[in-house]
């Protein structure tokens, strides 16, 4: 029998979009006892909330987020608001006892982070936060060959978030879709929105990261504030490069920009290992480079596993074997898990816990920036 999770969306930009994509779509292709309502969506603007709801299907709206947590027909908050207000609604919903689905970098900082944990552990509710990248078929099939031990001792990882839209100073910082530049609301710059997915992804492929040596840039210096009219400080890292020890042995190169011009969403990983290498693109996400020293030495060389088949991770609920899926797709298999983790009782990561561990490492990235020295992890 069927069991509806009722949503309660707070914020309905683009994350907002994706979300409600996915719980549109689940229920076509995955077959899970829990099947997502779209009950409410709550924005300051009611104008703005009635549209995207009468858009997205939700069949009410709320302006205030405390009023959508009261309600006892909703039982699953996803928090889709900028960084400075995930944790309010995240611990009074943790609070009232509902489910939780979280933006990434869960929070501001760790302290903020650890909060939010507190709260959803002593409530005993149900919690994730949406680090999407996982979900991608070939990065899950990453995970699957390093933890048959394909890869072997892996001695490096390398992972680059590449983007290049904020090279233009005329662009102002803060409010509506520009928050992400303004310190307040986003935390950090590069380092929580785009490091904070490669982070995420090599401690679920390679385990905890000990410690940390960075250096972040900050290319255009003031901006004019959507909110005060006036030109302000820019007081997030547009850039970040960081070097890092990872728990078994393996050394961590990442780098990430909003300067490199050309590339708009260029994540990339490449790891290698005694025995085999893998390095997979966002930009061709639908394939796995993989490198295996075993193979026969006149036909060995990087080969391409394509990602289309029934037998590779999440494919069976999709298409035919050739055919590709996207972006969109990484949103509807994290909502697919998390309705299964409901039935099984088993959580699907990232939890608020996982999550707090890569905000960790973003704080340890940008303390070792700050004060030019090599940083340990808390945790
Ligand atoms: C920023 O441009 C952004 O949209 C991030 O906020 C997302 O987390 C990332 O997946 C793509 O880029």
């Amino acid at each position: 029998m069927s069991k509806p999770l009722n949503i309660g969306l707070i914020g309905y930009g683009f994350m907002g979009r994706t979300h409600s994509n996915a719980y549109s779509q689940v229920s076509h292709f995955f077959d899970t006892e829990y099947k997502p309502v779209k009950k409410a969506v709550c924005g300051r603007d009611k104008e703005k909330a009635q549209a995207f709801a009468d858009q997205w299907g939700y069949e009410s709206v709320e302006t205030d987020w405390k009023q959508l947590i009261a309600r006892n027909d909703i039982d699953a908050i996803d928090i889709c608001t900028p960084n400075n207000l995930h944790s309010g609604p995240a611990i009074a919903a943790a609070e009232a006892g509902k489910t939780i689905l979280c933006e990434k970098p869960l929070a501001i900082d760790s302290e903020e982070a650890e909060k939010m944990c507190e709260a959803v552990e002593k409530a005993g509710v149900p919690n994730i936060v949406w680090y999407n990248y996982r979900r991608i078929p070939a990065v899950t099939l990453a995970k699957q060959l390093i933890d048959e031990g394909r890869l072997g001792k892996i001695f490096h990882y390398r992972a680059n978030f590449l983007q290049d839209w904020t090279i233009n100073a005329d662009l102002p910082q803060g409010g509506a879709a520009l928050w992400r530049l303004d310190a307040e609301a986003a935390g950090s710059g590069v380092t929580g929105d785009l490091l904070a997915h490669c982070i995420d992804t090599a401690i679920w492929l390679n385990g905890s990261i000990t410690d940390v040596s960075a250096m972040t840039e900050t290319f255009v210096k003031e901006r004019m504030h959507n909110l005060t009219g006036k030109m302000e400080a820019v007081k997030i890292d547009d850039a970040c490069a960081f070097l890092c020890h990872f728990g078994n042995g393996s050394l961590g190169l990442f780098e990430s920009t909003r300067y490199a011009r050309g590339h708009k969403a260029l994540y990339t990983f490449e790891i290698n290992g005694e025995k085999a290498s893998i390095r997979w693109d966002l930009h061709d996400l639908n394939r796995l480079e993989y490198f295996d020293h075993s193979d026969d030495s006149v036909v060995r060389g990087w080969r391409t596993v394509h990602i289309t088949d029934g037998d590779m991770p999440y494919m069976d609920h999709w298409w035919v074997p050739g055919l590709c899926i996207g972006y969109e797709h990484t949103f509807i298999h994290q909502v697919a898990d998390f309705l299964k983790s409901l039935e099984t009782g088993e959580a699907a990561g990232p939890t608020f816990r996982d999550a707090l561990e890569t905000q960790q490492v973003c704080d340890a990235v940008l303390h070792s920036a700050k004060e030019r020295c090599w940083t340990d992890v808390a945790g």
